[in-house]
Order: structure tokens, then C-alpha cells, then sequence
């Protein structure tokens, strides 16, 4: 079903959203692995599910519970390191998520979504609801044998899974054609007997529709889709690591940012459908939400030591008041 007006500025505000949120991680606290470039491959796929589906995230990970529908003031404090951030200031960057929204978990394992997704999948089948699971990768983590025990585990049992390949082309500096035998990751979904489809990553409705194709075929009980969405990372991998050698050229990434921008390209989209002025009044909310957001974030206290206790574990241990940890 294609995508009504109020779905279409909303696609486009969640875009904005992760495209500032990063704009302002870059300003005022350089940490994190930024997906600025990647929004339509991100945003495209979630706005094919709904708030009750399961995601599991990347240790590029302020796309996607933005891209869910998360709320933007936790997230902004959690990479301030806060207590109200929206995992008590003690998880960072890599860890951004809101389970509230779906996100099961962001991690800095590479790879180490394909089991959890997989897992979220087999319960879903187990409790015979209709939800899905996405789980978002790059095209680095393809190479890690989870990537194939859980694909096949998925394809024979037929779980309601859609694997989605955010390939921006380079695992940190290594470019997909030097790490993989051939560079289409979807056509590995042939050796599982499931779709594999490759998808624009930088045209936001095309996303969504491959992505509601595959969402459908889960929820009928067909079983997985594998989809490559291929897309290009701005910046580099992370804004804290100093790449000390150069693996991609300035023409490169500047063909991509003037032509391959996903944002630009909707925008002109909105426009031809004459959305142009509420697109401009979505980017100027945004931009209000991200000041708010940094404010509160500032204005936050930092974790203490019985905050790091009493989230340890699920079953908070109290430590009598003597021993030494307060
Ligand atoms: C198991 C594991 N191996 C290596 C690393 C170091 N590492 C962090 S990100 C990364 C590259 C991942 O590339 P890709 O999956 O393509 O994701 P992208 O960074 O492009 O989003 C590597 C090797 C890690 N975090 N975990």
C-alpha cells in the first residue's frame, strides 16, 4: 500500500530527525558512529512496520530507534551519558535504544544482531502473534558466521524475519568488493532458499515498498526476506576514530553528497506533490526538538554509583549502606 500524505511527512521528519540528532551529536559532543546518508534505507524500512514489531540495531545506532519512532530526549541524554537518558546514561552511542519502540538491542558486536533477531522471530512463531522482527546489519557483519546460522535457521523454520543490509559499501575501511567473493549480499539469500532483493537505499519509498513486500510474506508465515539496501555513509566510520589511511576518494563521497543525498532527493519528491512548505516547517520543528533536546540533556545529572547498581542486574542487589560503594 503506497505511503498517504501524513505517512510521507512523517518519513520525512524521521529523516530530519536522525540527520539532526547526529548534526547536533557533531556539535556539541563528538561521539558515535554516525548514520548520516543511510536515513532513507533506515527510515524506509521502519515505516514498513508497526510500533509493536521488533528491531534489532548496529553499533551505528542513533538511526534506528529514531527511525522506530522513539523519543528523541532520552536518546539525546543517553549520549550525553545522563541518568535520563533511555538507558540511564550507562550505555552510550553504541547502545541506543528504546524497547518501548520495538528495539530489542544495539550492539558493538558486529554480528551480533542476527541471533537476537532470529530468537525475537522463533517467539513470535511460538506465541502465534503476527509480528515481525527486522534486524539491521551492514555489509561487514555478512561475513560473521552468525549471519548464516541464523538466516538458515530462519529460512527452514519459515520465522517471520526480514534481514535488512544497510550496505554502505566499506566495513570501516575495507570496501565490499575487497571482502566478499561477489558484492550483491542479497544473492546470498539463494544459498537459504529465500527472496534476496536489492533495493535503492537512497530512495526512501522504494525502501518502504520492498520492505512491506517482505513484512507481508512474514506475517502470512513464509518465512524470511533478505534485502540490501545499498546506501553510502557521509562521514567517516566513526567521528572519534582517527582513519589513518584513505580507502574511498573526495570525488567519491562528493558525488554522493551532492547527488545521493536521501533527504534531498524526498524533498524534492514532497515537493512535486506539492509538500514543499510542510517539509520546510518539519525541518525548522526538528531543528527546535534537537535544541530542546541538548538542553535537557546538559541540564541532566550524571549517573552515580548506585545507579550503575541498581541497574546491574534485573533483580537490583542492595548493598548495605557500609559497603563502601555509595
Ligand atoms: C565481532 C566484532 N568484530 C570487529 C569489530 C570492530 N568493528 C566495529 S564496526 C566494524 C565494521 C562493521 O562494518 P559493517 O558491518 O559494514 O557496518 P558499518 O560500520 O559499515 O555500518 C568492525 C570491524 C566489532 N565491533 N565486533
Amino acid at each position: 500500500m503506497p505511503l498517504d500524505r501524513v505517512q510521507q511527512l512523517e518519513l520525512f521528519t524521521r529523516m530530519v530527525r536522525i540527520r539532526k540528532f547526529e548534526e547536533a551529536i557533531i556539535a556539541h559532543n563528538p561521539v558515535g558512529h554516525l548514520s548520516i546518508g543511510q536515513e532513507g534505507a533506515i527510515v524506509g524500512a521502519c515505516m514498513a512496520l508497526r510500533e509493536e514489531d521488533y528491531v534489532t540495531g548496529t553499533h551505528r545506532s542513533h538511526g534506528h530507534p529514531i527511525g522506530k519512532g522513539a523519543d528523541i530526549l532520552p536518546l539525546m541524554a543517553e549520549i550525553f551519558g545522563k541518568q535520563t537518558g533511555i538507558c540511564k546514561g550507562l550505555g552510550g552511542s553504541m547502545h541506543l535504544t528504546d524497547t518501548s519502540k520495538g528495539l530489542i538491542c544495539e550492539s558493538a558486536i558486529v554480528g551480533g544482531g542476527f541471533p537476537l533477531a532470529t530468537g525475537a522471530g522463533l517467539s513470535i512463531k511460538v506465541r502465534k502473534t503476527d509480528q515481525v522482527s527486522l534486524c539491521f546489519f551492514g555489509d561487514g557483519a555478512t561475513n560473521q558466521g552468525t549471519f548464516h546460522e541464523s538466516i538458515n535457521m530462519a529460512a527452514i523454520w519459515k520465522l517471520p524475519v526480514i534481514y535488512f543490509c544497510e550496505n554502505n559499501g566499506y566495513a570501516v575501511t575495507t570496501s565490499v568488493e575487497k571482502s566478499h567473493g561477489q558484492p550483491d549480499i542479497a544473492r546470498r539469500a539463494d544459498g537459504y532458499g529465500i527472496p534476496g532483493i536489492i533495493v535503492d537505499g537512497q530512495d526512501a519509498e522504494a525502501v518502504y515498498e520492498v520492505t512491506q513486500t517482505a513484512v507481508n510474506r512474514a506475517r502470512a508465515g513464509e518465512g524470511p526476506t533478505l534485502i540490501e539496501a545499498k546506501t553510502y555513509r557521509f562521514d567517516e566510520h566513526s567521528n572519534r576514530l582517527a582513519i589513518p589511511i584513505r580507502y574511498r576518494s573526495d570525488e567519491e563521497i562528493s558525488h554522493h553528497r551532492t547527488n545521493r543525498d536521501p533527504i534531498i532527493l524526498y524533498r524534492d519528491i514532497l515537493d512535486e506533490r506539492g509538500l514543499l512548505a510542510e517539509a520546510q516547517a518539519v525541518e525548522v520543528a526538528v531543528t527546535q526538538l534537537m535544541e530542546e533536546a541538548v538542553q535537557f540533556a546538559k541540564d541532566s545529572r550524571e549517573p552515580d554509583m548506585q545507579d550503575l547498581i541498581d541497574n546491574m542486574y534485573s533483580n537490583p542487589i542492595h548493598f548495605p549502606a557500609d559497603a563502601g560503594f555509595a
